[in-house]
């Protein structure tokens, strides 16, 4: 019954399941995993496929040979599990010279740098037939407004995005770019803060069409947002081209934890919300497990973040076909036809029907909405009692 299908593009970075659990304060507690293990891993957990930064797959310092030596080794992976690789990215922040980051570094030789880096990222990952190109800006911000300019920030960083659509466009690649907003960590703050920020900021670019967002559900929490509705938001304007799934707490370090880890009801919302609108991107997995873990607590994350997707998935489809619930709901929006008449879209005579009703403002302010009685039920739903 939870069993992950195609349909659902289950993913995860290279970088997710080999991540070897260093942290600030401790070394490496898991022996790292060749890229063709890790493709096994997930072939064996349930996923659909496997997104790379350049460097999760090709060391920065690889010689020509090295390089192809690995990518005929993932390729074979590839082809003997049948995982797809949907999304590529740019490790833009682990290298010394990305210190103050990469399209927004005051240094412009950092920043023609990153374009080439972003370059040959991009043909990598078109090599794989990667159709979403993620931009993941983590050090593009400062700790000290003293040091950078946010308004020339933003300049070179549309001047990046601009420039790297055009070579995408000119290759005859097919990619989508989808920008993920963080608000801190690694830097004191993030240039463009939230999914919201993200989708102003695209308007404003040459290529908008083909530009939309990769919100994650840590980043928004962290920022103390609701993450359900910067997903509405992204949905609404069309722009949804990606997605990464994890969790955390509000208020905490950078936890990338496990899919519904900590937050089941924020989640359940979510969830809700990417079936009811027949989401159809991948469903990337962006978390890792514990530091706690060995290999197998890796396996157990892994299918932990599918399965509990699933539920909640299912969970959903019993609220929408609960009939106490969704009696509730419907109530809500029962009003006279006259009356409803009056809400929508502007027209002369809708402004003249407004202007001449007279509504019972105290009896609108007296009416109980029942929501107390809607999030208990919920919360028993989940809980499985109902
Ligand atoms: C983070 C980010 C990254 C990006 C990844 C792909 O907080 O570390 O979420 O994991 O998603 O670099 O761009
Ligand atoms: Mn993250
Ligand atoms: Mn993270
Ligand atoms: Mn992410």
């Amino acid at each position: 019954m939870y069993d992950a299908q195609p349909a659902h593009k289950f993913t995860f970075g290279l970088w997710t399941v080999g991540n070897v659990g260093r942290d600030p304060f401790g070394e490496p507690v898991r022996k790292p995993l060749s890229p063709p293990e890790i493709v096994h891993l997930l072939a064996e957990v349930g996923a659909w496929g496997v997104n790379f930064h350049d460097n999760d797959l090709i060391p920065i310092d690889a010689t020509p040979s090295e390089r192809d030596s690995i990518i005929k080794a993932f390729r074979g992976a590839l082809a003997e599990t049948g995982l797809v690789v949907p999304m590529a990215t740019t490790n833009l922040f682990s290298h010394p010279a990305f210190k103050d980051g990469a399209f927004t570094s005051n240094d412009p030789a950092v920043r023609a740098y990153a374009l080439q880096k972003t370059m040959a990222a991009m043909d990598l990952g078109a090599e794989f037939g990667a159709t979403t190109y993620v931009f993941w800006g983590g050090r593009e911000g400062s700790e000290s407004d003293a040091a950078k300019n946010p308004l020339e920030g933003l300049k070179w960083f549309r001047e990046a995005l601009n420039f790297l659509c055009e070579y995408s466009l000119a290759q005859g690649y097919n990619y989508r770019f989808a920008l993920e907003a963080k608000p801190n960590e690694p830097r004191g703050d993030i240039f463009l803060p939230t999914t919201g920020a993200m989708l102003g900021f695209i308007e404003t670019l040459d290529h908008s069409a083909m530009v939309g967002v990769n919100p994650e559900v840590a980043h928004e929490t962290m920022a103390g947002l609701n993450f359900a509705h910067a997903v509405a938001q992204a949905l609404d304007a069309g722009k949804l081209f990606h997605i990464d799934l994890n969790d955390q707490a509000s208020g905490r370090y950078d936890q990338d934890f496990r899919f519904a880890a900590h937050n089941y009801k924020q989640n359940f919302f979510l969830v809700k919300l990417l079936e009811d609108v027949g989401y159809d991107g991948p469903r990337h997995f962006d978390a890792h497990a514990y530091r706690s873990e060995d290999l197998q607590g890796v396996k157990d994350f892994a299918r932990g973040c599918i399965r509990s997707y699933l539920i909640l998935a299912e969970k959903a489809r019993r609220f929408n076909a609960d009939a106490e619930i969704q009696g509730l709901l419907a109530e809500l929006k029962t009003v006279e036809p006259a009356v409803a008449a009056l809400a929508g879209s502007y027209s002369p005579e809708r402004v003249a029907a407004l202007k001449a009703h007279e509504f019972d403002r105290t009896g609108l302010g007296a009416r109980g909405l029942g929501y107390e009685k809607l999030d208990q039920l919920t919360f028993e739903l989940l809980m499985g009692v109902r």
